[in-house]
């Protein structure tokens, strides 16, 4: 299979990520897309190309243009503004503030585009969302000119970030970014299927009120797991996307038997929809040693995965959003990519 990469992804190199009440090393690392990279050469998956440079026009097909003009501009604010440390917002427009003003200051405006604490802005974090995305646009175009299967080696990951927000440890919206590139090349309908284990809420939101774009999305409960506040399976779209937004939240410490068996439905659903390109928000994060999740995965069901998404015999694009054992991540996504290629051999 063929795999998009750009080193720029690496270009993010926080320091900070807010955890259990301290500072640590994000587990969100550019050492993730290395493991990954050096796995599927040693598997010899296939060829590696570098994406070319799109530009912001696709991102702005889905994103806000006053988000987009924060995160270009966030870092610099932050570091004139005398700031010691990375740029992280601590003040929201929660429930009980207003939120139909913007502020003029960087701290006031870290507060109204991120929804979460824990992801810092530092230099070079928008350079490596433009390339993450650039490398999302390129595995679909490759699938949708070729009919063949691509993996988008992308980080930082895209499926937290909404319309105006960022936070859990994404800026642009990778797979949004695809399935609207996908949309306005010319294809009717196009399915997100998201196996993170955190709910895509991004996605989720961008795709809300439509019908050309289903989501479905397998994920942890949300009344017990990040990101809360979406991914109940209740959400079922709304106006014209009724019906198209799928959520099946499962507990934490699901077993692989009965998650598999939520997959059988969720492929029952993209089925009906018939979609012409399906993107899969490939987390890797519902391994049983992921230090932030609680899926019960081993290596192997990794490739059974694969084999079942390869049941939908449809133009397939994979992105990659989250994973957080690395010593298992590059394992753990070739596999999906061999069960996925009919190669059942494991890593
Ligand atoms: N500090 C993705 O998998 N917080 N994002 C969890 C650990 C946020 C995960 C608690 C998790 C975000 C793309
Ligand atoms: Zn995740």
């Amino acid at each position: 299979m063929l795999t998009f990469h750009s080193d720029k992804t690496s270009l993010r190199q926080a320091n900070t990520e807010l955890h259990d009440g301290t500072l640590v090393t994000p587990f969100e690392s550019p050492e993730r897309v290395a493991l990954i990279l050096a796995c599927l050469k040693q598997a010899q998956l296939g060829e590696i190309r570098e994406p070319p440079a799109l530009g912001l026009a696709p991102v702005l097909a889905v994103h806000d243009r006053g988000y987009v003009d924060f995160l270009q501009s966030c870092w610099q604010r932050w570091q004139a503004a005398g700031h010691a440390g990375e740029a992280m917002a601590n003040i929201w427009p929660a429930r009980t503030l207003r939120d139909d003003r913007i502020p003029k200051s960087v701290s006031g405006q870290l507060g109204y585009y991120a929804l979460a604490a824990e992801t810092a802005i530092t230099d070079g974090t928008f350079e490596a969302a433009m390339a993450s995305k650039d490398v999302a646009l390129a595995a679909v175009a490759h699938t949708l000119a070729s009919g063949e299967p691509s993996f988008g080696l992308c980080r930082p990951p895209g499926h937290h970030a909404a319309f105006d927000q960022f936070g859990g440890y994404c800026f642009f919206n990778n797979a949004a970014i695809a399935a609207q590139y996908a949309r306005d090349a010319g294809k009717k309908r196009v399915a997100i299927l998201d196996v993170d284990f955190h709910h895509g809420n991004g996605t989720q939101q961008i795709f809300f009120d439509r019908d050309d774009v289903l989501f479905v999305s397998i994920h942890g409960d949300p009344a017990v797991t990040f990101p809360y506040y979406l991914g109940y399976a209740d959400e079922t779209g709304r106006g014209p996307g009724e019906g198209f937004n799928v959520n099946y939240p499962l507990p934490p410490g699901t077993d692989v038997a009965t998650w598999l068996a939520t997959l059988d439905q969720a492929l029952a659903d993209i089925q009906a929809f018939d979609p012409e390109l399906v993107v899969i928000s490939l987390g890797v994060d519902i391994f049983e040693g992921d230090p932030i999740s609680a899926f019960t995965f081993k290596n192997d069901d990794f490739v059974t995965l694969g084999e079942r998404l390869a049941t939908l015999k449809r133009p397939t694009t994979f992105l990659l959003e989250g994973g957080y054992a690395v010593a298992d991540i590059g394992v753990n996504v070739v596999n999906v990519l061999r069960g996925f290629g009919g190669d059942s051999g494991r890593a």
